[in-house]
Parts: structure tokens; C-alpha cells; sequence
């Protein structure tokens, strides 16, 4: 999708839930507009008895008054008619965290080191996205490594996030006690 129209964009083909299943650890991410999780974001993705994929996830937000706190967050994925296709039902542990309703795709995954999620939550009028996020995630703390940052590169290239991503720091702020 070089034309960057959201429609064109592929995703992971027969996107396997079970093997996406257990820790990942956000080593970048592309913001959307708005309130967003700064660093420290790891997620644990499970498959329910009835085939829901579910998810938590962690990470370092500041609020009013310059108060670090680690919101605890939790998805529910509805599925599409295509398995790489979510829509993503969130909330927060705490009143003050946004809730939301985002479209959650699965650009590409190896299961087993890296996976790219994309979500477009406003489309231009003239197809491109106005507004999103994207996680790059890793099953390794310590970030991607060398053979997969090259895949990585080319799927931001096609999501046309390329250029828009952070570095996710790891300081163990998040980690359980
Ligand atoms: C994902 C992994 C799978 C599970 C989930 C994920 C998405 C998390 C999102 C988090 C949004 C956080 C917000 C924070 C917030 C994909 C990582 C669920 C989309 C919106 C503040 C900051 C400051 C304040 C109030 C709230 O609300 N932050 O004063």
C-alpha cells in the first residue's frame, strides 16, 4: 500500500491467536492523537475458553499534577471475517483512564520475536489516515533483533507510519513489584 489508502493495506495472512498468545513488549510505537500510554507498555495476550482473544497491558501515563502512575489496561477483540482484522474494546483499571472502540490489525507477526499492530481511528476524505497508532512489539525485552528490524522497517514503510515512531524505554517503572 505505497498509496498509503488504508483499504490497500495488508495484514497478517491466517493469523494464528493461539501462537500469538503470552508476553510482548512494545519496543516502539507511532501516537495517536489525544491520551496515549508514554513507556514502560507490555501486554499479555491470552485466547478464552470460547476463542476471545483478550489482552492486558501496562504502561507509564502522567496525570494531572505531573503524577507517574502505570495504567493497567485491558482489550477484548472482536473478531471480523478476517483473522488479522480486530476491533478492540479497551478500558482502564482506573476511572480516569479513556476508554475506546478502535479497529486493531495485525500487520504481520513471527509469533516467536516480532509483530506490528496497526490502528487507523479516523480516515482522511481521501482514503489515508488521518489519525492512528502502531506498536512494534517483541517478545524480548532488550528490543528486536537485527534480521527482524528489517521486516519491521519495510511493514512501517507500508502502513505510511514510517519516520513517526519512539523508541518504547523498558525502565521497569511497570514491573510488578
Ligand atoms: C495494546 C495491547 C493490547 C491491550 C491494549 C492495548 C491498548 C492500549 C491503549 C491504551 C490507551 C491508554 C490511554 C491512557 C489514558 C494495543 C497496547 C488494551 C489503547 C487512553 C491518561 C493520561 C492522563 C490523564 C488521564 C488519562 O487515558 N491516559 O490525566
Amino acid at each position: 500500500a505505497q498509496d498509503c489508502l488504508v483499504s490497500n493495506i495488508t495484514v497478517k495472512q491466517e493469523f494464528d491467536r493461539m501462537r500469538y498468545q503470552g508476553t510482548w513488549y512494545a519496543v516502539a510505537k507511532k501516537d495517536p492523537v489525544g491520551l496515549f500510554l508514554l513507556d514502560n507498555i507490555v501486554a499479555h495476550f491470552k485466547v478464552e475458553e470460547d476463542g476471545t482473544m483478550t489482552a492486558t497491558a501496562v504502561g507509564r501515563v502522567i496525570i494531572l499534577n505531573n503524577w507517574e502512575m502505570c495504567a493497567n489496561m485491558f482489550g477484548t477483540f472482536e473478531d471480523t471475517e478476517d483473522p488479522a482484522r480486530f476491533k478492540m474494546k479497551y478500558w482502564g483499571a482506573a476511572a480516569y483512564l479513556q476508554t475506546g472502540y478502535d479497529d486493531h490489525w495485525i500487520i504481520d507477526t513471527d509469533y516467536e520475536n516480532y509483530a506490528i499492530h496497526y490502528s487507523c481511528r479516523e480516515l482522511d476524505e481521501n482514503g489515508t489516515c488521518l489519525d492512528g497508532y502502531s506498536f512494534i512489539f517483541s517478545r524480548h525485552p532488550d528490543g528486536l533483533r537485527p534480521e527482524d528490524q528489517k521486516i519491521v522497517t519495510e511493514k512501517k514503510q507500508e502502513i505510511c507510519f514510517l519516520g513517526k515512531y519512539r523508541r518504547v524505554a523498558h525502565t521497569g517503572f511497570c514491573d510488578p513489584a
